[in-house]
């Protein structure tokens, strides 16, 4: 892996706002797959799927969802958990017990809430797809008593063009599209197919967005082993699209899904994805991440390269977690779980001899300096370390004693550091294996 370009100069680094600790995956204390994110009153709102492991059949190994939740946040790295939206058991027209809930959407139009997922009907095989409908958009949801006529399959996207008119899309027997009516509960006429003239493989999860007068449809697609994401563009929101490149390439992993949706906050465009973080074994049972995405002069879109780091800026007094980093050293360095049987419980890197680092890009050390690190760490033999925000001048030098369980230690920071920065933390001597570090 590359080693990063140093951007922060000490004492000399861009002052912003404090923010909470940034990292993939987003949601840290339940599996949260498929998301959707759209701005509302000024927030990002998230609705993604929930999965869970099966409390019916533990050995189908497969997806099970029972319900959704809503979050919120500001500032893309605190997240408010606003609780359940929906659950099985509350859709009149759906199987309480399908756990059938998958990708689903959700958007205003006149001041309503609409939220659009997909669940198995009470009656009949495969999935509907129902609305929800509240005055504000993170509930009281109401499902509607019947699911929307003429739409059978997964994955709705609904797109509020901006002349006023609204479409939703769905997979089923590849990718289908109509225009809904203004009650957004009914399609207005029939649907038609729009997967046909892209290149074979799409799979599942469009989600279609308009920018700058242009419409673009991204989605997952298979060319290989697992979905990619790929995208087409058009002067219609009902086609046709033209097939323009890949969004995300596949994961280097084992999930098997990615999906995906893209919002424009505060003036930057994010891709929200999933990945199996939190359950590397098992690909059902995926995490929300984000990574920036940046369009061409041309309109077309850059190849996104997943992160562990994601983006937001981390306040230096918070819990800063190394092994979500933005760079690392080869030379036998690895992210494994603190506990394998508890996953939630985080991560930690390992850096194994003299010469290996890691590097965490922005943290914001404010506009008055810490006067000491503090560092969660274990260590066979012990180590040494240098922790640097400039190439070779370290502004904490630590050794650290040999700790074979968790242990915290404290040093004086050298150097003061103000602004926001890029911490990049060398061994000079021994081994050693750290959770976290922060400032005070
Ligand atoms: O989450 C269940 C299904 O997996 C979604 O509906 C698909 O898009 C894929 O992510």
């Amino acid at each position: 892996m590359n080693k990063a370009i140093y951007t922060g100069a000490l004492g000399a680094c861009l002052l912003i706002g404090a923010a909470a600790s940034a990292q993939n995956p987003i949601i840290r204390d339940q599996f949260t797959a498929d998301p959707t994110a759209r701005v509302f009153e000024g927030k990002v709102y998230l609705y993604p799927s929930h999965d869970i492991i099966s409390p019916v059949e533990p050995e189908r190994k497969w997806f099970c969802m029972a319900d959704y939740h809503i979050f919120s946040s500001e500032d893309l790295m605190n997240w408010t958990d606003h609780g359940v939206l929906i659950s099985q058991e509350n859709v009149p027209w759906g199987k309480p017990d399908g756990y059938s809930m998958w990708a689903p959407d959700c958007v205003e139009k006149n001041g309503k809430y609409y939220f659009y997922f997909p669940n198995a009907p009470k009656s009949g095989r495969g999935f509907a797809v129902g609305v929800a409908v509240a005055d504000k958009p993170y509930g009281p949801f109401k499902p509607e008593a019947e699911p929307i006529k003429g739409v059978m399959g997964i994955d709705p996207c609904v797109l509020n063009a901006s002349d006023g008119t609204s479409y939703i899309y769905w997979s089923g027997m590849g990718l289908r599209g109509a225009k809904l009516k203004d009650n957004m509960l009914e399609l207005d006429g029939e649907s038609v197919r729009l997967d046909e003239p892209l290149p074979a493989g799409f799979k599942e999860g469009p989600f279609i967005f308009e920018r700058e007068g242009r419409f673009y449809l991204t989605y997952p697609w298979v060319q290989d082993r697992t979905e990619t994401l790929a995208y087409a563009m058009s002067d219609n929101p009902l086609g046709p699209y033209e097939y323009k490149g890949l969004i995300m390439d596949q994961s280097q992993s084992s999930c098997w899904t990615n999906h995906h949706s893209l919002v424009e906050y505060k003036g930057e465009w994010y891709l929200f994805y999933h990945h199996n973080d939190y359950s590397p074994q098992f690909d059902k049972n995926r995490s929300a991440r984000i990574d920036k995405v940046r369009f061409n002069e041309d309109g077309t879109i850059q190849t996104v390269t997943p992160t562990l780091r994601g983006v937001g800026i981390s306040p230096a007094s918070s819990l800063i977690q190394l092994d979500r980093y933005s760079f690392m050293s080869g030379g036998g360095t690895f992210v494994d779980f603190l506990d394998t049987q508890k996953p939630f419980d985080g991560w930690f890197v390992n850096l194994p001899r003299p010469q290996t680092w890691v590097e965490y890009e922005d943290i914001d050390f404010g506009n008055k300096a810490p006067k000491k690190i503090r560092i969660r760490y274990r260590s066979e033999a012990g180590a040494a370390m240098g922790f640097s925000a400039e190439e070779n001048k370290d502004f904490a030098t630590v050794k650290f004693p040999s700790a074979k369980t968790w242990t915290e230690i404290t040093a004086p920071m050298d150097l003061e550091l103000t602004g926001i920065c890029n911490v990049h933390a060398a061994v000079n001597s021994g081994d050693i294996q750290i959770d976290w570090i922060t400032f005070e």
